[in-house]
């Protein structure tokens, strides 16, 4: 998809906030840090649409971008940012858990993780749920300009085994930053679209 209008919506602190509308979701969930804004803004080329930061915690909100009028892009909230308390992790799981179980625009969730570390145990709770909604998703490593070429299949590897993905599912390495890997990024979400226009139809 090649994105033309790209607009910022609202800002929800929990899900009753959540807009109504027909159009079809795509959430960015991971840690904090680990560049989902960042991903946002990448593939809707844009430079800040989505806030993006060096400070840790930036995004403690749902964030709602309209993307040509045809999808919503939904930037969580991270987590495993070392200053929260333990109830505001807890309000993020329930916020996270509660949006994947009742919203049913939601068709797609990509779920990132910086490409140079092995995936937290929060990553892992997060890939249960999101296996457990009966979502489809998108694994994508992140920040793949951070480490070489050659060591980019061993990373993939280490990330399937530790968020147990099903044989042959891919996971995507991208970079915000040089842009590599984007359009084939844009080719799989694009891809998923199309499947859910037929099965409409
Ligand atoms: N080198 C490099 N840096 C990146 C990449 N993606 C994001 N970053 C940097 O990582 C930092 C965090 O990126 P964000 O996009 O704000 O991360 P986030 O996941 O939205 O973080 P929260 O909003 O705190 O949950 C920023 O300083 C970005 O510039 C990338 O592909 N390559
Ligand atoms: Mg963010």
């Amino acid at each position: 998809m090649i994105v033309k209008n790209s607009s910022f919506v609202k800002s929800c602190i929990k899900t009753e906030d959540l807009p109504e509308s027909n159009l079809l979701e795509v959430a960015f969930a991971g840690r904090s840090n680990v560049g989902k804004s960042s991903l946002i803004n990448a593939l809707i080329n844009r430079k800040n649409l989505a806030r993006s930061g060096s400070r840790q915690g930036m995004t403690r909100l749902i964030n709602y971008y309209n993307i040509d009028n045809e999808i919503h892009f939904v930037d969580l909230p991270g987590y495993g940012f070392a200053k929260v308390s333990k109830s505001e992790m807890d309000l993020w799981g329930k916020v996270i858990e509660n949006y994947l179980n009742v919203r049913e625009q939601l068709y797609l969730v990509m779920l990132l993780v910086d490409i140079r570390h092995e995936p937290s145990a929060e990553d892992r709770m997060l890939m249960r749920w999101i296996k457990a909604s009966g979502i489809s998703y998108i694994i994508v490593a992140t920040k793949a300009d951070k480490i070489s070429r050659s060591q980019v299949n061993e990373s993939k590897r280490v990330i399937s085994k530790a968020l147990e993905l099903p044989d042959g599912k891919k996971v995507f390495a991208v970079s915000s930053e040089t842009k590599k890997g984007i359009p084939e990024l844009w080719d799989e979400i694009d891809s998923y679209i199309m499947e859910d226009g037929e099965n409409e139809n």
